[in-house]
């Protein structure tokens, strides 16, 4: 007998990410019909909430996601198994809250999340949005939140989900975007059924020596290291995370890898720390 496990993927154009209280159930509000529960508290939002986007003659659908936070401890009971509403999604809305005290600093944090369960779903355009410019101290900073978010080269929005400013230059943004973004490919990678007892683990990271590089051959692994901002600590030490459970640290180091070593992974060369 053969147990199988029948996913249920929701229909959606966008989806929208971003740690809890960012404002995510705030914008859809104002954006859509959807009533999700706005709150002063973290994962106010438990399910997938999605809703229809009118703009002119077109609509979307765009669902929030409840918050992701970075490292978080993968055995509660929320898991991540909802980012699998993320198959279908053509576009991702990465919202910031503008007042935290470091709104840029979860980016790489939460995309390492989402890459986690599905590393293609970074390869689906982002738009990072920064909320609640309506905030004096949120207003002053979006200067120098806009040098900073330059180099993810991905496209910027300021917004007040409570106000209602800059959210019509966004939904039309999307609309704009959406028309250029191919439908995800049917049938949906990878195949709804999923055998249970036998799960297949990822080839085991192999390393070759290409003259003094290091060059780690792992699939997985070269994904990963394509995540935006590898020039922070805080996200290399989470890529060396990433590596160290992947197995690619201990295949690196059986190979005889030292500190100050060159290391190719994909296209990507790194200095070993
Ligand atoms: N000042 C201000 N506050 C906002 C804005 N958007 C949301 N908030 C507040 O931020 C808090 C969180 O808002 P939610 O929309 O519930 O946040 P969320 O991202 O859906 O949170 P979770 O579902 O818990 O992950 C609430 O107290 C909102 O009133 C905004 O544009 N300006
Ligand atoms: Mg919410």
């Amino acid at each position: 007998m053969k147990e199988v496990v029948l996913e249920l993927r929701m229909k959606i154009d966008v989806g929208m990410i971003g740690m809890p209280n960012a404002g995510k159930s705030q914008l859809l509000q104002k954006i859509s019909m959807a009533r999700p529960e706005v709150a002063n508290y973290p994962f106010t939002t438990t399910e997938p909430a999605p809703g229809v986007v009118t703009h002119g003659w077109k609509e979307f659908i765009i669902a929030e996601l409840p918050g992701i936070l970075p490292e978080a401890n993968k055995s509660t009971s929320l898991g991540r198994s909802f980012l699998r509403h993320l198959w279908r999604a053509r576009v991702v809305v990465h919202l910031l809250d503008g007042s935290v005290e470091e709104p840029t600093a979860t980016i790489t944090g939460v995309n390492t999340e989402v890459a986690a369960f599905e590393a293609s779903f970074l390869q689906k355009p982002q738009v990072i949005v920064v909320n609640k410019i309506d905030l004096p101290e949120v207003r002053k900073r979006i200067p120098v939140l806009r040098r900073q978010l330059a180099h993810y080269g991905v496209a910027r929005h300021f917004i007040s989900a409570q106000t209602g400013e800059g959210v019509d230059e966004l939904v039309e943004y999307l609309t704009k975007l959406l028309e250029e973004t191919p439908p995800v490919p049917s049938p949906l990678p990878p195949p709804v059924v999923v055998p249970v007892l036998h799960q297949a683990r990822p080839a085991e990271p192999q390393v070759v020596r290409d003259g003094q590089v290091f060059v780690v051959l792992s699939p997985q692994a070269e994904r990963i290291v394509r995540l935006p901002d590898l020039r922070r600590f805080q996200a290399r030490l989470q890529l060396r995370r990433q590596l160290a459970r992947m197995g690619v640290t201990g295949a690196l180091e059986k190979a005889g890898v030292q500190p100050g070593d060159t290391v190719r992974i994909g296209v990507v060369e790194m200095k070993w720390e």
